[in-house]
């Protein structure tokens, strides 16, 4: 990780007394989610590395953006790794829209044009400085090769980023939109694994020339983590919870009382919902992209209900660590091509009937 100049006059360098002074104080407390605009103004940028970026891609309504303004609340709760958040503006501005909406003071919008949000972040001992560009989901989704041709290029830059998260709402997977946008997409994002296969392998016709003998470049996602996103999970568990306690009631206390909500969404297995709500496109995914860390999580950026307490989004900061860091925590759970379905430790949820 290198260190942004434009700070360093007034601020102080990397390493000496001042700048760590000043490192430190932006992550004295856990989970900082609104740090004054004095500190922000005041602290010295870390700088990426050139590949920590991520990028969000969903349909329009899958979350993508309620995602985001709840990384900073979900760094706040703890965890197994600590982790500390710090907002740039965009982000700080965002997080704050997000309350107001939780508080019923503002109408939550459809996001209208593609932003950058910036924040550093402390992992355990490692530090880190993520972008991540959110963009409104209609823009790709449906795809179309007009709209693609029309982005501007600094937004497909963000196409070369090192994560690629893609969002599903759990309540309205939409999977014809996936079925006919990702492969699609995919084709724009691969670039050249820089190997050559070959495309056509038969031997060159007898006569003519008509259908050349051609090598095509292998094509591969550039990314070192894909992340697919179940989002909205605050609403399967409120409607699993329905089913549950009809079913309860009606078997008259003779099955165990219902879990916590928590537990219970900790007992949804993201590769079967993955599966049912959209298909396939894990397998489509790591063929893509085969070297690439490859997961499935489950995602509520409002939180699920009767969890007590302070606001909690669930699975955000789990998701954020494997982002920065690779690590997989429940619920998120990577995908292993050799490992086929492991059906025991998953509850069904009882139907009212049964
Ligand atoms: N219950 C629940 N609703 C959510 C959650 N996340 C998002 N929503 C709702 O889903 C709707 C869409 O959320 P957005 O974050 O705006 O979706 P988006 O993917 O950014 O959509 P575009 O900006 O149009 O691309 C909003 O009404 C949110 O309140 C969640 O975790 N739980
Ligand atoms: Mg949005």
């Amino acid at each position: 990780m290198r260190h942004e100049a434009a700070f360093e006059d007034d601020h102080g360098e990397p390493g000496d007394e001042t700048w760590d002074e000043r490192r430190r104080a932006f992550f004295s407390s856990r989970g900082t989610v609104k740090p004054s605009p004095d500190l922000l103004g005041h602290v010295a940028r870390l700088v990426a590395e050139s590949r920590n970026d991520c990028l969000i891609l969903g349909p329009s309504g899958a979350g993508k953006t309620a995602l985001l303004s709840s990384l900073g609340q979900a760094c706040a709760v703890a965890g197994s790794t600590e982790l500390a958040l710090l907002p740039h503006e965009d982000l700080a501005a965002l997080a704050g829209e997000a309350e107001a909406y939780r508080h019923g003071a503002g109408n939550w919008q459809p996001t209208g044009e593609t932003t950058t949000y910036g924040f550093q972040l402390r992992a355990g001992a490692e530090d880190f400085f993520l972008k991540v560009q959110d963009g409104p989901g209609g823009l790709l989704f449906p795809f179309s090769p007009a709209y693609w041709d029309a982005l501007p290029e600094t937004e497909k830059h963000a196409y070369a980023a090192a994560c690629l998260v893609l969002c599903i709402d759990a309540t309205n997977p939409r999977p014809d939109l996936w079925r006919t946008s990702l492969p699609p997409l995919l084709a724009r994002f691969a670039i050249s694994s820089g190997s050559l296969i070959p495309r056509l392998t038969a031997p060159p016709p007898a006569r003519g020339a008509d259908f050349p003998r051609l090598l095509t470049p292998g094509r591969q996602l550039p990314y070192q983590r894909v992340l697919v996103v179940l989002t909205q999970i605050d609403s399967l568990v409120q409607e699993a919870f329905r089913h549950y306690k009809a079913g309860y009631r009606q078997a008259r206390g003779r099955m165990p009382t219902p879990p916590s909500a928590t537990e219970l969404a900790l007992q949804i297995d993201p590769f079967r919902l993955l599966d049912e709500h959209v298909g396939a496109i894990l397998g489509q995914l790591h063929a893509a992209a085969p070297t690439a860390d490859l997961a499935v999580t489950l995602t509520s950026a409002w939180g699920l209900i009767g969890t007590g307490g302070g606001w909690s989004p669930f699975g955000v900061r789990e998701a954020l660590l494997f982002l920065a860091t690779g690590e997989c925590c429940e619920p998120v759970v990577r995908y292993d091509p050799d490992i086929t379905a492991d059906e025991s430790g998953w509850i069904e949820i009882p139907s009212p009937r049964s």
